[in-house]
């Protein structure tokens, strides 16, 4: 009997032991990633202290469970005590100890760390960059006011990987066209909107987890340590493609960020100059898919058969069923009325595009495309998936029709 009881102990002994050795070593195995802001290092430190103040706090508390059980087993002492609450002194310091300990544990050892980690959490200091964040039904977009650069940031693992017909890579769900680019060593401020649902902006390394809400501004900070690739993802289910809405973080150092800036700029300068010229038809289909994969696929799907009830599909023969109201929404502009969008009159179509459709998910690309790849877009949809418009649509219409609206 006794020998088993002993047995037990040291077997609850040595797995508490590996527990212990296993968090201590956890940095390599399934802790937090290595942090590389101030505000991740505050995050891990608080956790790892309270991890090692309940780790002994556990071991204590099981040390004495166990030896009552042991001690005060009914085959040595069968008469149960009548304990009633402290009545002496000596009971109630037993009672009133641990309270001060929990207290100077809650409020000091933890609770000065923690106002510190909010502190830092929201630092108003000078930010050297401004970045502004809106995420949208399932995309990012990252734009540089100083810089006057911008551009989506879109999931880019393959289809076939998402629907189990290649190999998963090792970034699967994590990997975008173009990721955030953001120098290291400087405090960058992050200004996050939403032009539709709430999002969440998670960067795990950051120690950053935000919710982006649409109507508000939020804003957040981070002075990134060292140069490498951060991935996180969108944290708040924001719909079907809530898990293809990655977040992808390139930390270069401030040298080798304003060589990108540079690169950047003259990348958008040539675009625009681009919408300047004519473009052949082959170009534009070439050009309209990419942009149609990258940017409309997620609502009406590679296939262009959109699904029902809630995106409609672009190729022709297809009706769409869906709820009066957004049909009627596609009526008035001339779209589905037995199902083929090659009815739609082009201007709509452009309107469309550049636009949104308000009141649905539709959204407005007219500040998130350039033109070109709005042209080169329609025109895709106009002559793919078995749309024969033979309709091509210029760059310089997009152009004029941006200008006519605004003014
Ligand atoms: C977030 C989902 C979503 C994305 C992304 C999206 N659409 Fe749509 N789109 C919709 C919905 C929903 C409608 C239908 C709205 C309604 O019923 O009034 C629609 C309607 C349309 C229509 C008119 C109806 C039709 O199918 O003929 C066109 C044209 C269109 N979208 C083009 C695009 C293009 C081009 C892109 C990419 C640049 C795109 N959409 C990206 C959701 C989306
Ligand atoms: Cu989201």
């Amino acid at each position: 009997m006794r020998a088993k009881i002993r047995l037990q102990i040291v077997l609850a002994g040595t797995a508490m032991g590996a527990f212990v050795t296993n968090t201590v070593r956890a940095k390599a195995f399934y802790n937090f990633p290595t942090p590389v802001t101030p505000v991740a290092e505050d995050t891990l430190f608080i956790h790892d202290l309270f991890l090692a103040i309940i780790t002994v706090l556990f071991i204590i508390a099981l040390g004495v469970l166990l030896y009552s059980v042991v001690r005060h087993r009914r085959s040595r002492n069968p008469e149960p005590a009548t304990f009633t609450g402290p009545r002496t002194r000596r009971q109630w310091m037993w009672s009133a100890v641990p309270v001060l300990v929990m207290i100077v544990i809650d409020y000091i050892v933890l609770g000065i760390p923690s106002v510190e980690a909010i502190m830092t959490l929201s630092n108003k200091g000078h930010d050297r960059l401004v970045v502004v964040a809106t995420a949208s039904q399932w995309k990012w977009h990252y734009a540089y006011p100083r810089y006057g650069i911008g551009f989506n940031s879109v999931l880019s693992t393959p289809r076939d990987e998402i629907y189990g017909n290649a190999p998963k890579d090792k970034h699967f769900l994590l990997e975008v066209n173009h990721p955030l680019v953001l120098p290291t060593g400087e405090k960058v401020g992050i200004v996050l909107k939403s032009t539709d649902v709430i999002h969440g902006f998670w960067v795990p390394a950051f120690g950053i987890k935000q919710d982006v809400i649409p109507g508000y501004l939020r804003k957040t900070w981070v002075k990134i340590d060292r140069p490498g690739t951060y991935r996180g993802q969108c944290s708040e289910l924001c719909g079907v493609g809530h898990s293809f809405m990655p977040i992808v973080v390139v930390a270069k150092t401030p040298a080798a960020f304003h060589e990108w800036v540079v690169a950047e700029q003259a990348r958008e300068a040539g675009a625009r100059a681009a919408a300047t010229q004519t473009w052949s038809r082959q170009r534009l289909m070439t050009r309209g898919k990419v942009v149609f994969d990258r940017n409309c696929a997620v609502c009406h799907q590679a296939s262009g058969l959109g699904i029902p009830g809630t995106f409609p599909p672009i190729a022709t023969g297809h009706p769409f069923s869906a709820s009066k109201a957004l049909l009627d929404k596609l009526s008035a502009r001339g779209f589905y009325k037995d199902g083929r969008i090659v009815e739609g009159p082009l201007s709509n179509h452009i309107d469309i595009v550049l636009h949104g459709i308000p009141g649905t998910p539709m959204p407005a690309f007219g500040k998130q495309l350039n033109a070109s790849d709005i042209a080169s877009v329609i025109t895709y949809e106009r002559n793919a998936f078995g749309n024969r418009t033979g309709q091509v649509v210029q760059p310089s219409r997009i152009v004029a029709a941006r200008r006519a609206k605004a003014n």
